[in-house]
């Protein structure tokens, strides 16, 4: 297994095999096993193209060979920072043949991140888009390239501005285009690739929402990883005919596996990528491609709901609108069923494992009120005090979990799988659930020191790093608030340095940006504040405002996927 990932203890590992749970597929196994079974049927839709699964299955050959000719091997890390097209899903299925392990960085993520992921897992490339959404991402490929010694390959999605705009100094990195890597002028070999990955390798690196000053990456592998998404793509009912509508990136566990592109992808349906969720562009594609299957997040599933639009497409082919990472209101869910009838399922999960859905068929009240239950007989769920001793059905308590595709610890972090994880394995989620006497879980609130922004996961101390670093900050505090559309906003509470003027919140936004970080960690709202409170224990108490604010800056930023 690779170095720093946490292996599942022998004994579960045979249990979960033995039980057909893990299986020998791996993820480049799964396409050639569609292609075969479906070969000219499409597999992915973007805005540029169309894919069968033959196509699919070669392009992944291709690129499988084009990475083996640069040194790429098995267990190597390459950073992925693709926008949601086609080409994302290319290069996950060429590097799950080789057995090299992505770590899936977000389109939003920024130099700080992607410098970190780079570093931390040691990666010997990075596969990035060209310029989207203004942001040159392959300009930024550069730079983290040329900060981070393990970086030998840039490789650009998107013809590379990179050629012919090569810097002329020495470089100690190569860049390349995806299109190279197709191409046999880089390597004489061709055709099928001899897969390299076992079931039992680490198939990607996943970002966790967060709770810590770094980011930690969650290791998971062929077998777990692929039982999720079996049973998740039975689960939600996909087979041959089902298309499905990505709309959030599917660089994230929801749109990937949950069961997103990869369940579509075992079931021999249709992907429909779209760069966003907006009405106008999803509705279009609902319409167009007769779309049966799609994930939103709250805040989306809100203007889903309210758009006028609603009324001039034909959505009648709908048959599962899927909504999760963050918690859905009972009223929200009540107007989703007027608006989109008898579609809802509500998804509760992370990426750290567990997965728990509503199933068709259940009650009304339960797709309401309930964020279902998990996927699998072998999931172990506890619900537990402040001192791990189990509470009784219908009472709130912490979420513990252990399963046959949840991780048993985060890569290269013994320190923080000490407190993240129980000692006999059991996942300290950090939320707080109520279960009922049938399994349903529906999340109460939350104990981790995390802001859940519209299923955008923030941790405060991440940001209130950053924000420490500016020359007249002395302290920072980042706080969730209320917020009726995103659920939760972030606010932050910042001390001056003293004889300093506090810095403003544009200020402070400009700084944030410069330091690299993904705009949606940018807080809402800056309140300067004397002095942050603080606990019986001294720690800063994020749950009560300081002592009197001194000013405030708000401009609110719009959502963002
Ligand atoms: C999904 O994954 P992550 O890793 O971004 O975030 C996980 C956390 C959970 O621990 C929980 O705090 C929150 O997001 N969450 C929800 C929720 N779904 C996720 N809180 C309340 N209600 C829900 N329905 O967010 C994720 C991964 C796979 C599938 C769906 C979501």
């Amino acid at each position: 297994m690779l170095d720093g990932a946490v292996p599942v203890p022998a004994e579960a590992a045979d249990r979960y095999r033995a039980a057909g749970f893990w299986t020998d597929q791996t993820l480049g196994s799964l396409v050639r096993g569609a292609a075969a079974a479906r070969p000219d049927a499409t597999a992915l839709v973007d805005a540029a193209r169309s894919l069968t699964y033959t196509d699919l299955d070669r392009a992944a050959d291709d690129l499988a060979h084009g990475f083996a000719a640069l040194g790429l091997r098995r267990g190597d890390r390459v950073v992925v920072q693709l926008p949601s097209a086609s080409e994302l899903v290319e290069v996950l299925v060429a590097l799950g043949r080789s057995g090299i392990v992505p770590v899936l960085a977000l389109p939003a993520h920024r130099r700080a991140e992607v410098e970190y992921f780079a570093a931390h897992t040691g990666a010997v490339a990075l596969v990035v888009g060209g310029v989207e959404a203004g942001f040159d991402h392959a300009a930024l490929a550069r730079e983290v390239a040329a900060a981070v010694a393990s970086v030998r390959h840039v490789v650009v999605g998107a013809p590379p501005a990179a050629h012919g705009e090569q810097p002329d100094a020495p470089s100690p990195f190569t860049a390349h285009s995806l299109d190279d890597l197709r191409r046999a002028d880089l390597t004489a070999v061709r055709g099928p690739f001899e897969d390299a990955a076992h079931p039992a390798d680490v198939v990607l690196l996943q970002l966790s929402g967060g709770t810590t000053g770094t980011p930690k990456l969650i290791p998971r592998t062929h077998a777990d990883y692929l039982y999720s998404v079996r049973e998740s793509a039975r689960i939600c009912g996909l087979g041959p005919g089902s298309v499905y509508l990505a709309t959030l990136p599917v660089a994230h566990n929801y749109a990937l596996t949950s069961p997103g592109v990869l369940g579509v992808l075992h079931a021999g349906g249709t992907v429909v990528l779209s760069p966003h969720g907006a009405p106008d562009t999803a509705f279009a594609l609902v319409e167009r491609h007769r779309v049966t299957h799609v994930a939103l997040v709250p805040p989306l599933a809100h203007v889903w709901a309210a758009s006028p639009l609603v009324a001039a497409y034909d959505l009648s082919s709908l048959e599962v609108l899927q909504v999760g990472g963050a918690k859905l209101g009972t009223s929200a869910a009540e107007r989703l069923l007027d608006v989109f009838g008898d579609t809802l399922q509500q998804v509760f999960g992370m990426a750290e494992g567990l997965v728990c859905y509503t199933r068709a068929g259940d009650p009304r009240e339960v797709v309401v009120g309930t964020q279902g239950r998990p996927i699998s007989p072998a999931d172990e769920v506890l619900v537990v005090d402040d001192h791990d001793e189990p509470v009784p059905p219908g009472h709130p308590g912490h979420l513990l979990t252990r399963g046959p595709y949840t991780i048993r610890g985060y890569y290269r972090a013994p320190e923080h799988d000490a407190r993240a994880f129980t000692a006999d394995g059991f996942y300290r989620t950090g939320d707080l659930v109520v279960r009922d006497a049938a399994g349903y879980l529906t999340v109460v609130g939350r104990a981790k020191e995390q802001i859940n922004r519209g299923g955008e996961k923030i941790a405060p101390a991440e940001v209130e790093n950053h924000l420490r670093a500016h020359p007249d900050v002395l302290d920072a505090s980042v706080v969730g608030e209320p917020d009726e559309y995103l659920g939760e906003r972030a606010t932050a509470r910042v001390v001056a340095r003293p004889g300093t003027a506090a810095p403003t919140g544009p200020v402070l936004r400009r700084f944030l940006r410069e330091r690299g970080i993904a705009a949606y960690k940018i807080p809402d709202r800056f309140e300067t504040v004397e002095a942050l409170a603080t606990t019986a224990v001294g720690k800063v108490d994020r749950a009560h405002p300081a002592p009197a604010p001194a000013a405030a800056g708000t401009e609110p930023q719009p959502w963002s996927t």
